[in-house]
């Protein structure tokens, strides 16, 4: 079979969760690092701005987005799909997708920035210029980076948050750590959706950054086992997820931890974005709109109000939606277990749709 091509990193959260994609559903590919001279030669020309993942289909097209990339080739390619067809764990796959790609980002980029800094600044040096010398990697890494180092306290790991991301970090991972225990992904003995999400964050910072691998090797040995699984699957598209639509009860308090730490943000981003598309008509919606505030661990912080997570959301609620009424009525009994009241009434914003890494208007 004639192979596609991944740019992307050893570093990159969602490179590392197409890549896991791409090897558990046994689709061929060759992956290429994103250097400078990758960005300057096919990325930014091709995709318009500066990204990884991006994957090229061997029909020479450009795919863009980690969701778009497995959502296109996990249909394009057939069984098994990492989608459960049946709905409750399809509605708890696609949450925890917008849990591992929207608020993990927030311990992710916190430990490595804050815990891994300079490793994280030679690895980005490395990946610029592989052929340069380790000190002008660390200058060029210095410089590559500082956008990066920033996204953490924008997006809230701030230094008088940082004990209260810890915590629910660690939180995390005891929840997880009992979980795997169990079962060998989240939905049984097969990896979904969910499991690709998480492993973003969990591998390509979590697992690999120095500090962060040393604190989930001490803490939680089972997710460890767990990322290495999903990092070279022992028989690609293997195992079943559990049977009757089964949500296992482990995943309660992760679920319950989502629902708790990011639906009000998800809340307020959709008050807020649809202000602001008011505001602002035919203007095309950054990335960030604004402020606002958030909460972890009874600590209040500020982050960047982020669009883009409201068109993940919105697919965790068409799932919801296009439920049968009777699905509906055990998805709201389960909603209610997890404190996902705000989910189950969410206010939604008009329909959106992705447009590069925010959102737009979707056509009337
Ligand atoms: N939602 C996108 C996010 C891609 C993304 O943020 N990639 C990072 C590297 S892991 C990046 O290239 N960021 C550049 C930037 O934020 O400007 C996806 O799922 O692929």
């Amino acid at each position: 079979m004639p192979s596609h091509t991944l740019y992307g990193a050893d570093i990159s959260y969602y490179t590392g969760k197409v890549r896991a994609f791409l090897r558990w559903k046994g689709v061929p590919f060759r992956e290429v690092q994103a250097t400078g001279d990758i960005y300057r030669d096919v990325i930014v020309p091709r995709v318009g701005f500066p990204v990884i993942p991006v994957l090229e289909t061997p029909e020479g097209a450009l795919l863009q987005d980690s969701t778009d990339i497995i959502d296109t080739l996990d249909h394009r390619h057939g069984e098994p799909s990492v989608f459960p067809t049946t709905p409750l764990q399809r509605l708890a796959a696609s949450l925890l997708e917008l849990y591992g790609d929207e608020w993990l980002l927030i311990p992710a980029m916190h430990y490595r920035w804050h815990h891994n800094r300079e490793w994280a600044l030679r690895a980005f040096g490395a990946l610029n210029a592989p052929e340069a010398t380790p000190e002008e990697q660390l200058a060029l890494g210095t410089r590559r980076a500082a956008p990066f180092a920033q996204a953490a306290v924008l997006l809230g790991a701030s230094a008088p948050m940082h004990a209260a991301i810890e915590r629910s970090y660690e939180g995390l991972l005891a929840e997880l750590d009992q979980h795997f225990a169990l079962h060998p992904y989240l939905l049984g003995d097969r990896p979904s959706i969910g499991d690709f999400g998480l492993y973003g964050p969990l591998y390509a910072h979590q697992y690999r950054d120095p500090a962060s691998g040393a604190l989930m090797r001490r803490l939680a040995p089972h997710v460890v086992a767990w990322v290495e699984r999903m990092q070279q699957p022992p028989v690609p598209g293997a195992g079943d997820f559990l049977p009757d639509d089964t949500l296992p009860p482990t995943l309660l308090p992760v679920l319950h931890r989502m629902a708790r730490e990011q639906m009000p943000v998800l809340e307020d981003t959709a008050r807020r974005l649809s202000t602001w598309l008011a505001e602002h008509p035919g203007e095309p919606v950054p990335r960030a709109i604004g402020m606002h505030e958030y909460e972890l661990e009874g600590q209040r912080g500020e982050r960047i109000v982020r669009p883009y997570a409201l068109w993940m959301l919105q697919r965790s609620r068409d799932i919801y939606r296009a439920m049968a009424p009777a699905d509906r009525a055990r998805a709201d009994q389960w909603l209610d277990a997890i404190g996902g009241l705000a989910f189950r009434d969410f206010q939604d914003p008009p329909r959106l749709v992705r447009d590069g890494m925010s959102v737009a208007l979707a056509p009337a």
